[in-house]
């Protein structure tokens, strides 16, 4: 038994297909080496021409094809059910986004964490607000893409106790490889109390909603850990070492350093980082988003 409801029918695909090719690589490999052996000048000077031979001829046609069709009948029988959603599935909308996911339970609940009751079909809506991202649930054999502007999707039932990864499978940008989560498989009473614990969709402050839809957070965190660039934490008041025309002096972080980083990154570049690595926003983001990402800075100092 493995971790999902469809481990089983994956599994013996792969294995079907593998075996297949594997025997095929080992037979055809010996039989060249065989024939390099055998046909070589020194023993087989002249050349024969073989004329047609049908029985051969039948038997390289129809095997190939019960082969082939062996390997898709496997991989059929495994993948119809993964598009047949279960109609009493629960709900779970995932968000991908550069470079996180969050999943969303019905009554507007957000975890960035995935967790669902043990042998409870869960049906995953896939959404993305940026680029195309993939989640990958390994240990549960699915993978599906998550499209901007499609509504893709994906189910399955967790079989197994545990903590499983999720991953991100298609390159979506620098922090790619960190859009990682975790999929949490516990028992139905356990699940219906976490979900009762999950706090509602907080309303989010305008300014981060404004740093975030401009992709700012992708370099700059807001949490102090450090990205691309500098963290917005703390930020607001700060003295900052700048080099400015060439020359390194030290600034107050105050609003008017904010708007000119914003609208002009490479006036004033933080020592330690280099020339031309943000572009200016300048047309993006208005003075009145700059008002309202200050006041957001302020609430993080
Ligand atoms: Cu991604």
């Amino acid at each position: 038994m493995g971790a999902s409801n469809f481990v089983e029918g994956v599994d013996l695909a792969f294995k079907v297909i593998f075996g297949i090719s594997f025997f095929f690589l080992i037979g055809i490999t010996t039989v060249m080496l065989f024939f390099v052996f055998r046909f070589q000048r020194k023993r087989h000077p002249i050349a024969r021409q073989i004329k047609d031979n049908n029985i051969l001829e039948i038997t390289w046609t129809v095997v190939p094809i019960i082969l082939v069709l062996l390997m898709f009948y496997y991989g059929f029988v495994a993948f119809t059910p993964m598009r047949n959603v279960p109609k009493d599935a629960i709900p779970i909308t995932v968000i991908g986004k550069m470079w996180f996911w969050t999943f969303e339970y019905e009554g507007s609940k957000q975890s960035p964490v995935l967790v669902v009751p043990l042998n409870k079909p869960v049906k995953l809506n896939l959404r993305s607000t940026d680029v195309i991202h993939s989640l990958y649930i390994p240990a549960f054999r699915i993978k599906e893409d998550v499209v901007p502007g499609k509504k893709n999707y994906l189910w399955f039932r967790p079989e197994q106790l545990g903590e499983y990864e999720i991953l991100c499978s298609v390159y979506c940008g620098l922090r790619h490889s960190y859009m990682e989560s975790k999929v949490r498989v516990i028992p139905e009473a356990e699940y219906l109390a976490w979900l009762k614990s999950l706090p509602e969709k907080s309303a989010e402050p305008e300014g981060l909603t404004i740093l975030k839809k401009n992709a700012c957070t992708g370099c700059h965190s807001i949490d102090g850990s450090k990205l691309v660039s500098s963290s917005f934490k703390s930020l607001y008041g700060k003295t900052e070492k700048v080099i400015t025309n060439g020359v390194e002096r030290s600034v107050v972080v105050d609003d008017d350093y904010i708007r000119a980083s914003i609208y002009e990154p490479d006036k004033d570049v933080l020592v330690g980082y280099p020339k031309g690595l943000m572009k200016t926003y300048k047309g993006l983001v208005s003075e009145n988003e700059i008002k309202k990402i200050i006041d957001y800075f302020k609430s993080i100092k």
